[in-house]
Formats: C-alpha cells, structure tokens, sequence
C-alpha cells in the first residue's frame, strides 16, 4: 500500500469492478471491494479508473446463461447492470473500460477463435446474443447514463511487429472507423501493453498506430503495462531487468510520440502479478517474469527508470 501511495496517480481495480464481482447473482450487487478501493484512492488522493463493464471474462453464470436467452434479455442485463453501478459509482469513477478485448484474435493465437467466426469481434456472449452491434449498444448505453464520462474501449494484442499483431491492429482500426462514422459515443482507446520478449517491436510502426487512432480523434491510454520474458529467460537478473527496460522505453516512447498521454503497468511488483499467477503465461521452473518497476522485494528495478526517462522524454539512457 505505502508503494502504490508513493509511486501511482491513477489506480485500477484488476478484479473487484469485473462484472461477476459486482453482482456475482442476479440483483445482487456487491461494491465492497470496489468501494474499498475507492476510498483508499480518495484517501491518498488517487484517482480510479473503472475495469470493467462488458466482457467475455468474469461472467457469472448466471449472466452467461440469461445473455444466451436472446437479445431482450441481454438488454435487459447490460442495463441491469449498468443502472447499478454507473450512477453509484458517478462521483468517483470518470473514466471506465466499458468494452474489454472485442477483437477477435486472428488465426495462430495461443487462444485461437472458433473456426466458424471470421470477423473482426471476437465470439462473445455479447456478440452472440446481440450481433455485431453490441459494442454500440454497449457504449451507447454508458453515454445516455454519465453525460461526461471517459467511454474508453480496451483491447491487446496490438502493441508488437508481427503479421499477427499487424492483423489485429487493422480489426481495431476498422472497428473504430466504423464507430466514429455512425457517431457512436467513444472517448478514448486503451491499449493494453502486454509486451512479450519474444516478439520483435518496431517504434514506428507502433507510433503510427497510435496516431492513426488519434487521427480519429480519440485519446490513447496505455492501461495494462507489463512484460513476459522469454521462457527460459537469458542472463542474469542485471541482463534482464536491462532488456525489459529497453523495451519498455521504447514502447513508451513510442506511444508518447504517437499522442497517448496516460499509463498505467499492470501491478507493481513482480510479486502481486498475473504473469506468475497464471499457468499458461508464468515462467515455471522457479523463474518469475521480471516484468514490472518493482521486483520481488519491491526493490525499484531498471524498468522504473525507463518509465521515468520515458516520461520525460529522455533516450533509454
Ligand atoms: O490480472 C488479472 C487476473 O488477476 C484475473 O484473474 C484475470 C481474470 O479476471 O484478469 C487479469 O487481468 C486481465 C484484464 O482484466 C484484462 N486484460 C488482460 C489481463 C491479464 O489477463
């Protein structure tokens, strides 16, 4: 707690504004958590961005199973939902993840798409019950609640050099394209910046991402910061931690001098992070990604340096 007091200006719930956390049964909502967050941010004078509304993930059953009944229904819960948690929540959260990770995934993907969807939205509940316009529906509906809300949409996969990466970036863009064209509500776009060692990044082509999606009049925010290392990692801790520096600098560097303007890493320390927490990201072998600015210890590593130098536009240094 000392350590996000110190160190963070924007905070984010990474589980307790999910959607199976705020009301885990029908009509019975629950903001404990989130409000207890909200208050130590309030406290410490944080602010909270709000994670997140309409997912795939963090769908109770309950809500799986009443989304599937067809689309008067999956209305009915967005809106369910949405009228719990926006007006009570007003005050203190401006800027929310409304629509999480609508892209679908191109072909090749640890986490492929079923064989029968073939367009740009990732295979949803959402999508299933609604069609292709639920991301309108979706941010339509926060719009009508919170007159000057952040509407900001949130995806991954979009940050790296590769066709895959290229691929997903064209299904964003496209997607954006057609939101801003039929006016729908939408502020800002979140790129997640779950950055793998493995994959090559080029700055430019990054750069130009981010521009493109500011050419259309939308703000960028990196939301979800951290990096995997190769699996098995190479040299020591002094060779790793200089490596994810690098990268790091160069992304936010590059996503600086495209416009984005807001960052936040995915945790802090590599102690409290999903990339050991989930089997098929973590290293294994009794190695943990040293991916964040704080190791282990919360000691400050290289790649809290990278982000300062980043943030003030100096080289990686
Ligand atoms: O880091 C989060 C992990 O603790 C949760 O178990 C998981 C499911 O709720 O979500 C993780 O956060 C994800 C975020 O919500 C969306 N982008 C990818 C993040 C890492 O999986």
């Amino acid at each position: 707690a000392a350590l996000v007091a110190r160190e963070a200006a924007l905070l984010v719930p990474e589980y307790e504004a999910k959607f199976a956390a705020l009301q885990p049964e029908e009509g019975r909502f629950d903001f404990t958590q989130f409000e207890a967050i909200a208050a130590w941010a309030q406290h410490f004078g944080k602010a909270v961005r709000g994670h997140a509304l309409v997912w795939h993930q963090d769908l109770p059953d309950w809500a799986r199973a009443a989304i599937a009944e067809g689309p008067r229904r999956a209305r009915a819960v967005l809106d369910a939902h949405y009228d719990a948690v926006l007006p009570r929540m007003r005050a203190r959260i401006r800027d929310w993840d409304v629509v999480n990770e609508p892209i679908a995934n191109p072909p090749g993907s640890d986490v492929p798409e079923p064989p029968g969807n073939t367009g740009d939205l990732r295979d949803t509940p959402w999508l299933r019950a609604l069609g292709p316009d639920y991301v309108a529906i979706a941010l339509r509906a926060a719009r009508e609640r919170d007159a000057t809300l952040r509407i900001t949409l949130n995806d991954y996969g979009v940050e790296a050099d590769t066709p895959w990466a290229e691929e997903k970036r064209r299904r964003l863009l496209r997607l954006l394209r057609g939101l801003r064209q039929r006016n729908v509500p939408l502020d800002a776009v979140g790129i997640q910046g779950h950055l793998q060692m493995r994959e090559p990044f080029r700055p430019e082509v990054f750069a130009e991402f981010v521009r493109q999606i500011r050419a259309l009049d939308l703000q960028v925010a990196i939301t979800e910061l951290d990096v995997r290392e190769t699996r098995p990692p190479v040299g020591d801790f002094v060779q790793r931690d200089t490596a994810v520096a690098l990268r790091v600098h160069a992304f936010l560097s590059a996503a600086f001098a495209g416009g984005a303007r807001t960052v936040l890493t995915w945790g802090l320390s590599d102690r409290w992070s999903w990339l050991h927490r989930e089997e098929a990201v973590a290293l294994g072998g009794g190695d943990v990604h040293r991916g964040l600015p704080f190791d282990w210890e919360l000691n400050r590593k290289q790649m809290w340096r990278a982000l300062a130098r980043a943030f003030l536009g100096q080289p990686a240094g």
